[in-house]
């Protein structure tokens, strides 16, 4: 699932939305009329965009966003939205600042692994997790053998996408949609999430005032984009509407159960094993572009942490999330499938790692290196700039250690004659500013 990052101060949010109540002009604006809204296309273009991180009064930002909903109409009419879909959608909505402050709000500070999976995979996370197997257990035997898929890894992504139906959200989407795409930053992204929007309440899914989830547009027990609702949503239920938005949450579960399916879920294998790493491994074979037999890393030394030897699962990779310091593991096709629904390597991590937990397997034996800080992203941006000028191309300066740079750090090791992990700390920079 495309998905912002939503970690946000709660208190600020809350300052944030109480000056916007205090801004907003008493009443709604009434809902253009279909007829107004088909003259759009002649409007004047709008004013130049104000600068909303200056925080401008509301009413100014709303004027705006009105004649942007104008401009949209015959866009989204032209994608099969009707007019009476459209009306209903967009009935009362308002530009919402607090969904602009939240994708604004790009922390400088992130967490270390370790951390993330401390509180993704705590012991309160696991506990509900396991009441929610003894509580549905029909359901969730059902789903499992419709679609392939363990039950505790559909509970582990509803674990982790709304504490198991506990924050499904509660921004109405279209709003927050169309704020998103009006703003700007990734403005056809959200755009065109808004007209799949628009599309699930046309087919008749959910009412406009029931369509709720993220500030980011992600609705439900499992907080689907509207796009990936329009491919994998399912009714299990047989009341003929996709349902992911009630208390009810079959429909959500047998959707997610769905999702992984349909990007090669493979039942039975494990997503991922951990491992330990003989004496003298070559780093540079780490990482998940590397893949390779089970047997082939069987004869380079790589056993189970037990020391028994990887079962026959495929072809697997070596993933180091803190580098050599840290613990190891054996990753499959279905971290893969993982992967589609959220591309953060904790994220696949934490959901695969809570499905074990919930299927009873151990935790992760190896120490983490809690001894290392994060990178600021500003030392991140310094990392990729220092890389890149030396001849190991990042492939850009975003602040961010994904596979480009984790890439580019494993060269750079490796023509130094450092053991390639392509682990990012301090250390790390150290040696880089160092030349
Ligand atoms: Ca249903």
């Amino acid at each position: 699932m495309i998905r912002y990052s939503e970690q946000g101060s709660h208190m600020r949010r809350a300052l944030f939305a109480l000056l916007t109540c205090l801004a907003l002009p008493m009443g709604l604006q009434p809902l253009p009329a279909s007829e107004s809204l088909l003259q759009a296309a002649a409007w004047p273009r709008p004013m130049p965009r104000p600068d909303l991180s200056a925080r401008v009064p509301l009413a100014v930002s709303n004027l705006g966003f009105q004649r942007w909903i104008q401009e949209f109409w015959p866009r989204a009419q032209s994608q099969g939205v009707r007019a009476q879909t459209f009306n209903a959608g967009f009935a009362g909505v308002q530009y919402n600042a607090d969904v602009i402050s939240n994708d604004r709000n790009q922390s400088e500070f992130s967490k270390q692994i370790w951390e993330y999976l401390d509180g993704a995979v705590s012991a309160g996370r696991i506990k509900t997790g396991q009441a929610m197997l003894r509580k549905y257990p029909t359901l969730l035997n059902r789903i499992e053998q419709r679609y392939g898929v363990e039950k505790e890894v559909v509970v582990a992504i509803w674990g982790l996408e709304s504490s198991y139906g506990g924050y499904r959200g509660n921004t109405p989407t279209i709003g927050a949609l169309a704020t998103l795409a009006y703003d700007g930053r990734r403005g056809a992204f959200f755009e065109s999430e808004l007209v799949q929007a628009l599309k699930i309440l046309q087919a008749g899914d959910v009412s406009p005032r029931g369509m709720r989830g993220s500030w980011a547009g992600a609705m439900g027990h499992t907080q689907f984009m509207p796009s990936s609702f329009l491919k994998y949503a399912v009714d299990i239920t047989g009341d003929g509407r996709r349902d992911i938005w009630s208390d009810d949450p079959s429909d959500a579960l047998a959707s997610t159960a769905n999702y992984l399916a349909r990007h090669g879920w493979k039942k039975g294998k494990p997503w991922a094993v951990e491992v330990r790493l003989p004496k003298g491994f070559d780093f540079a074979q780490s990482g998940p572009e590397t893949q390779k037999n089970v047997a082939a890393w069987h004869r380079m030394g790589v056993r189970l942490v037990s020391g028994q030897p990887v079962p026959k699962y495929g072809r697997g990779a070596i993933l180091l999330p803190a580098g050599a310091r840290g613990p190891a593991f054996m990753i499959f096709a279905n971290f893969e499938a993982i992967k589609a629904y959220n591309s953060s390597t904790a994220y696949v991590m934490a959901v695969g790692h809570l499905s074990d937990r919930l299927a009873g397997r151990p935790a992760i034996q190896a120490s983490w290196p809690r001894g290392d800080r994060a990178l600021r992203s500003s030392e991140k941006r310094e990392l990729q700039e220092r890389l890149t000028a030396a001849g190991f191309s990042t492939n850009g300066i975003d602040g961010k250690v994904g596979p480009d740079t984790i890439k580019a750090i494993k060269r750079w090791q490796s023509a130094r004659g450092l053991l390639p992990d392509g682990y990012a700390n301090t250390a790390l920079l150290q040696r880089l500013r160092g030349g």
